[in-house]
């Protein structure tokens, strides 16, 4: 009801009344009212006249589906959107509807996390409406260990957002992060549950910074966290952005799938990674060794040339990746 009162408001001039919205609609004017001061809340600004009625001077900033649906040309990523205020942990919730059945290319967005995750129980931290934070179901028919080039599709598609905002700064640092000006500015959580040769369902998990400013970072992350408005010094539009990502996704995602091909994704890795042709410091369960990134495979996989010249591609989640000079994490 709330959403449709909110088209009327979106479709009219000027002033709409009460009553018209009510006859149309087939409810109270008192739960018209009820469901206006609701939207208020949410931050669309209405003003509300005894005499002419409602008229929507500003609509929130807010990525509900309702306000997004403009900026989506597809097909079925983010045709089936969840929207939370508040929210421990998109991932989480993605992970609960995916047992539950939730189709292929359900978004679940929230305005905030108080339990944001990043990898191995690291914190995310996500303030309100000051970035995108979202995860995408994906039920692919593929071998388990392909699911990594999934991370690579969601870095690759929000680098090119970006791009096609004017950010030009920005670089992928393999497998899931990007980084302006040496700061992250997204970080990318992929989780996925399976049987040995079989998919159920991959959960991806996507944090971008849009407008925080340098105050709401905790200490801990001042100096290495930065966000679009810090870099770009205005207000990012984030529903435009948020819909960019999810066309492009939608784009590299389909290519995999029918033609098993992350061709285009890995062009955009490697065009604009960080790490290529750096020292690396690399860190698994049992060791941290120093080596030279040199490529990203056709498989996704990072190519790194250890101390004595032997070549070795590993595949993300396997070790964390350092910068020796640059980024450090
Ligand atoms: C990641 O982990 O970078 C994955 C982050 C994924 C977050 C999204 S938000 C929507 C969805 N729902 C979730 O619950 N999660 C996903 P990792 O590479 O482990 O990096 C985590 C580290 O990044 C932390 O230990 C901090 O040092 C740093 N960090 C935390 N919050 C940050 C932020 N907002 N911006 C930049 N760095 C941050």
């Amino acid at each position: 009801m709330k959403h449709k009162i909110m088209e009327f408001l979106k479709n009219s001039e000027g002033y709409i009344s009460g009553e018209e919205i009510s006859n149309k609609l087939g409810v109270s004017r008192a739960s018209i009212w009820k469901h206006i001061n609701a939207l208020k809340d949410e931050g669309y600004e209405i003003e509300s006249s005894p005499k002419k009625g409602y008229r929507l001077v500003n609509s929130a900033d807010i990525l509900n589906y309702e306000e997004i649906k403009r900026y989506l040309n597809t097909k079925y990523i983010g045709r089936t959107f969840y929207h939370f205020h508040h929210i421990d942990s998109t991932n989480t919730k993605a992970k609960e509807l995916s047992r539950q059945g939730e189709i292929e290319g359900t978004v679940i967005l929230s305005e905030s996390q108080s339990a944001g995750r990043g990898r191995l129980g690291r914190v995310w931290c996500s303030p309100e409406r000051k970035g995108i934070w979202f995860s995408i179901i994906l039920r692919p028919d593929i071998d388990p260990v392909q699911a990594s080039k999934i991370t690579l599709m969601g870095a690759a598609s929000v680098y090119k957002a970006l791009e096609s905002m004017g950010f030009r700064e920005c670089k992928i640092k393999w497998p899931n992060d990007l980084i302006i000006n040496n700061k992250k500015v997204c970080g990318i959580l992929t989780e996925m549950s399976g049987e040995l040769n079989k998919v159920n369902y991959i959960v991806m998990g996507i944090g971008l910074n849009v407008n925080i400013d340098q105050n709401d970072f905790p200490e801990e992350l001042k100096h290495i966290a930065t966000s679009l408005k810090i870099e770009k010094g205005e207000m990012i539009d984030r529903k435009k952005l948020l819909g960019e990502i999810l066309n492009n996704l939608e784009t590299y995602y389909d290519e995999f799938i029918h033609s098993n091909s992350i061709d285009t994704t890995i062009d955009i890795c490697k065009k604009n990674s960080i790490l290529l042709g750096s020292e690396i410091q690399c860190i698994d369960r049992n060791n941290i060794f120093n080596a030279k990134a040199i490529d990203i495979n056709p498989e996704g996989e990072l190519v790194i040339q250890l101390k004595d010249g032997s070549i070795k591609n590993i595949i993300s989640g396997e070790v964390s990746i350092r910068g020796l000079y640059g980024y450090v994490e």
